[in-house]
């Protein structure tokens, strides 16, 4: 599947076209990108904006629409008049799903779209879209109505549509302190899907959101199946990101780093198979006293760890995440020490039967370690066979708890 991102460069890689690359790259499809303009920004700082000229927009355009089959478009940043009317004409006779994402502002305040190419907007961007994904702040500046109740809300996605598109998913509208909640209106129909809300705000997370919703769309799933996918899509890849920058900082970790490399994995709800788990394609490595993350996340980017989860999740169907480190015996003492409930299997003992066929070693073991379990386990490990790496896998239901558990050793 090629699908094609609209929109501006953040050199910091967390929104935008870059962010866009990578949600498209974990998602297994090719992604395409036009850049509209180049920002100076960082995590915490937007500094400058400068478009691109119509002739190099129309150039990249027309470069990847002659080539490729492209089976869905997502917009983003088009911060101009010019640029705005430049993507009409070459996308008004598109019949392919096209996802516009209406940003106006950056979460560090930089101005994503002029105020005088706001008119534009409305005229030309909004109507080529299949879905409009405002948040609740753009849906308020798009449609000029304050959203505090349900009313003003159906009011606002009522607004946007009369601007010419049918689908309006209004986003991030927030009802408890863990949950979020997103708008639909769809057609004639309205209707609410809500979601695991994550505590920090994230810089690009938007854009992650519309990019796999796109995704999902592309696919050819239903508008309310394609939101639950991206929701989910957007939480999991985040909280695992947050798991795995938290990894790489624990001091020492580069001590539990095996030869065969670490994954750190998380699966969606009810996984069918390893495609369903995010792993990082590539594994997280150990480079001198450092460990490196040597690729992005994935689904199925992780083939061992990610088939000793689904093993377990059999079992326990809350247990989502695992990662594996290197073995030794101290690491297990510490871990019984730490309270946590550790089972372990003797690959000397596996059949021939399981040994010969390629890849049915890790679930015959896992299961056997747990045969006799009342309760999920925290770690399962084995010491290893003649050319085979001892190894620790350690379990929990979510990223977090992972982490958790391990900085157990580094104290
Ligand atoms: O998340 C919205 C967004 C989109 N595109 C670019 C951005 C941002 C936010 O900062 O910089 C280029």
């Amino acid at each position: 599947m090629n699908l094609l991102s609209i929109g501006g460069s953040d050199p910091s890689s967390g929104a935008g076209i870059q962010s866009d690359i990578k949600t498209f790259d974990s998602l297994n499809v090719h992604g395409l990108t036009v850049i509209t303009a180049i920002t100076g920004q960082n995590t915490s700082n937007f500094g400058m904006v400068e478009p691109v000229s119509q002739k190099i927009l129309k150039n990249q355009l027309d470069s990847v629409i002659s080539d490729f089959k492209i089976d869905g478009i997502k917009i983003g940043m088009v911060y101009n008049s010019e640029i705005i009317k430049t993507i009409y004409r070459e996308l008004k006779n598109t019949k392919i799903p096209i996802v516009v994402d209406p940003v106006i502002k950056s979460t560090t305040g930089g101005l994503l779209i002029e105020k005088t190419a706001i008119i534009d907007f409305k005229k030309f961007l909004i109507p080529l879209a299949t879905v409009i994904t405002p948040n609740k702040f753009e849906a308020e500046f798009l449609s000029k109505i304050k959203i505090d109740s349900e009313k003003s809300l159906q009011k606002a996605a009522q607004e946007i549509q009369n601007m010419g598109v049918k689908n309006i998913v209004i986003t991030g509208l927030e009802i408890k302190k863990d949950q979020i909640l997103d708008f639909i209106r769809e057609g004639e129909n309205q209707y609410k899907v809500s979601g695991k809300k994550i505590s920090k705000i994230n810089h690009g997370s938007g854009c992650n959101y519309s990019a796999s919703l796109l995704f999902s769309l592309a696919s050819g799933k239903s508008l309310k199946k394609a939101v639950k996918f991206s929701k989910q899509f957007t939480y999991n890849s985040i909280k695992n990101a947050h798991a795995i920058n938290k990894l790489v900082e624990i001091k020492n970790i580069y001590k539990s780093i095996p030869e065969c490399q670490t994954n750190f994995v998380f699966s969606k709800k009810n996984p069918k198979s390893i495609k369903d788990i995010l792993g990082v394609l590539g594994r997280i490595v150990k480079t001198g006293d450092t460990v490196t993350v040597a690729g992005h996340l994935s689904y199925g980017g992780s083939e061992h760890v990610a088939t000793a989860l689904l093993t377990i999740n059999k079992k326990y169907p809350d247990i989502r995440a695992a990662i594996n480190l290197k073995y030794n015996k101290e690491t297990i003492s510490k871990l019984r020490k730490g309270g946590l409930l550790i089972f372990s299997y003797d690959r000397s003992t596996e059949p021939k039967n399981v040994k010969n066929k390629e890849g049915s070693s890790i679930e015959w073991g896992v299961k056997y370690a747990i045969k006799n379990s009342e309760e999920p386990p925290d770690v399962i490990y084995h010491r290893g066979d003649f050319g085979k790496e001892p190894m620790i896998i350690i379990f929990a239901k979510t990223p977090t708890l992972i982490i958790e558990k391990i900085s157990r050793l580094f104290i």
